[in-house]
């Protein structure tokens, strides 16, 4: 079992996965879909009650190492609804889930054990002195354009090219050896600065379903103020944050056609930024599982 008191390391958040399956045998399956950098497990998470012809959404967290509110809040929102399955609302019941909580493991535990502010993963890069590719400039949509750096140094690097990192790759792969999944969602939960937005990353274009997509963001974003949670800020993430080119949101947009593809980020709005203290996990994984709910009553309508 896990508790939201605190931020837990990469085992119990594993074991955690294997206590949902071993409790929850008809509802959860996990499955390793890849190794990181340094060797350890990709661990994925399927939620679903079975059914065929059930819509797919596909929950990623933990791409950002320092940033523990991510797969704090995702164990969070995998156990209120694993475990209340009965009283959860027919859309979330009728979707099949795929959960990662860490895909970005070997950073992770870094950021627990040595280095608090580390974002990246652990990869040898072509500099002697700088470690570490940035998982959400890696993916293979308009990889290399906009808020993405070539030098291994900075906390925005790419990689040498797209899909460089077995990371982003796994996650790739398994989109590749599952074409039968009919994926509808896509959702990367990171912190800090309280919003959801959504494609595209890099400011082209605005999207022909920008007014859809901006539509349940806002009813999200209204949910959450409606439940007594803080404000959070909605539009197209390029024009609302920053320019990111070579992000996870893109690539399911672009290049899996995925329709309802956001990126959720956390609390706070920069008081305690990524070092959010653990006392406001509980409310926090509250109002992203009020988002969550939102998008999955429009995939699933
Ligand atoms: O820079 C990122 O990857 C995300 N922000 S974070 O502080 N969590 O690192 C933002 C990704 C959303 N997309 C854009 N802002 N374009
Ligand atoms: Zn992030």
């Amino acid at each position: 079992r896990l508790t939201w008191n605190y931020y837990h390391n990469l085992d119990d958040i594993y074991d955690f996965l294997h206590y949902l399956e071993h409790t929850y045998p008809k509802l959860c399956t996990v499955r390793t879909i890849g190794g990181s950098a340094e060797g350890r497990p990709i661990k994925l998470l399927k939620i679903s009650n079975g059914r065929k012809g059930n819509r797919a959404v596909f929950v990623e967290g933990g791409i950002h190492a320092r940033e523990w509110i991510s797969p704090a809040t995702v164990t969070y929102i995998i156990y209120q609804f694993v475990s209340g399955y009965n009283k959860e609302t027919s859309s979330m019941r009728g979707l099949d889930w795929y959960v990662v909580p860490v895909l970005n493991p070997d950073g992770y535990l870094y950021s627990y054990n040595i280095d608090r502010m580390w974002r990246k993963n652990r990869s040898v890069t072509k500099s002697k002195e700088c470690l570490g590719v940035d998982l959400n400039r890696n993916w293979g949509y308009d990889w290399g354009k906009n808020g993405s750096s070539e030098d291994p140094c900075h906390n925005s690097y790419g990689g040498r090219k797209p899909f460089s990192e077995p990371e982003t790759t796994s996650v790739a792969r398994f989109f590749l050896d599952n074409p039968d999944i009919d994926w509808r969602g896509y959702v990367s939960i990171h912190s800090y600065g309280q919003y959801i937005v959504y494609p595209w990353g890099s400011p082209n274009a605005v999207l022909d379903d920008n007014a859809e997509l901006n539509k349940v963001a806002k009813e999200a974003a209204v949910n959450i103020v409606s439940a007594g949670g803080e404000t959070y800020t909605v539009g197209p993430a390029g024009l609302t944050i920053y320019p990111a080119a070579g992000i996870s949101m893109d690539w399911a947009k672009g290049s899996q056609a995925i329709k309802y593809a956001y990126t959720i980020e956390l609390r706070d709005t920069g008081r305690y930024a990524f070092l959010l203290p653990a006392k406001y996990i509980k409310p926090t994984a509250e109002e992203a599982l009020i988002a969550v709910r939102t998008i999955a009553k429009a995939v699933a309508s």
